[in-house]
């Protein structure tokens, strides 16, 4: 079984170079792999699968044409859990739950759930998953919620400014009760630090996956082996 694993690739742009990076990694490794897997953060905002906006009309054309080729599997990050059915229903791929297990052994997340020390996210976190803030916010325009969007996002960045660093990792005991006993490999994006390291009382890993910047990040599995790859987006692919 071959699959790769991407996340927070925080698209905006279908110009700009990390969108064409992901462009040419999907059209290589769709015939390449048996699945693809996105774990949340795939774009910037996500304001409602009505949007029409440019990044999201190319971001649609995209994963159609990706997903007739491979089965494609996306969850919710943190700035797009307004993904619903009507895009999936569009663009042919699957929505998954976070935290999704797969064969077994294997877990994934986006990530954002386990940053537990973070309490003031987590209540906020909350209140945006929960049925009634969706159902109001969807209610509203598309311009509404475009500025709605981009004001949440200058909350989150001046909240974020006053937190220690530990304070927006993962907390230990949280991965630890996430994953089971039969769990040897527990893959998850979001906090933007990538690395591989090994899980406490547990013989087990967790490898974290990088944000796409400079470089496009993904973790690819080979049947029982699991690789963190870092690629320069304008080369490994040839863009
Ligand atoms: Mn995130």
């Amino acid at each position: 079984m071959q699959r790769i694993f991407l996340s927070d690739l925080h698209l905006d742009d279908p110009l700009d170079r990390v969108f064409s990076g992901f462009a040419a990694c999907l059209e290589t490794e769709s015939t390449q792999v048996d699945e693809i897997y996105i774990l949340g953060d795939l774009v910037e905002m996500w304001i409602g699968d009505d949007d029409n906006s440019p990044i999201a009309l190319a971001l649609t054309e995209l994963l159609t044409t990706t997903s007739k080729r491979c089965p494609v599997f996306l969850m919710h990050g943190n700035r797009d859990f307004l993904f619903a059915s009507e895009f999936t229903n569009r663009t042919g791929v699957t929505l998954i739950s976070d935290p999704s297990t797969l064969d077994g052994s294997l877990v994934l997340s986006h990530g954002d759930a386990l940053c537990t020390d973070d309490i003031a996210y987590q209540q906020m976190r909350k209140v945006l998953r929960g049925d009634a803030w969706q159902t109001e916010i969807l209610s509203k325009s598309l311009e509404e919620r475009q500025v709605f969007g981009k004001g949440l996002r200058a909350q989150s960045i001046a909240n974020n400014a006053n937190k220690s660093s530990a304070i927006m990792d993962v907390n230990a005991a949280a991965v630890t009760d996430l994953i089971g006993a039969n769990v040897t490999t527990f893959i998850h994006g979001h906090t933007h630090r990538p690395g591989i390291h090994p899980i406490e009382q547990r013989s087990a890993q967790r490898i974290v996956l990088g944000d796409w910047g400079p470089c496009g990040w993904l973790c690819r599995q080979v049947d029982d082996t699991f690789t963190l790859e870092c690629f320069n987006l304008a080369h490994r692919y040839g863009i």
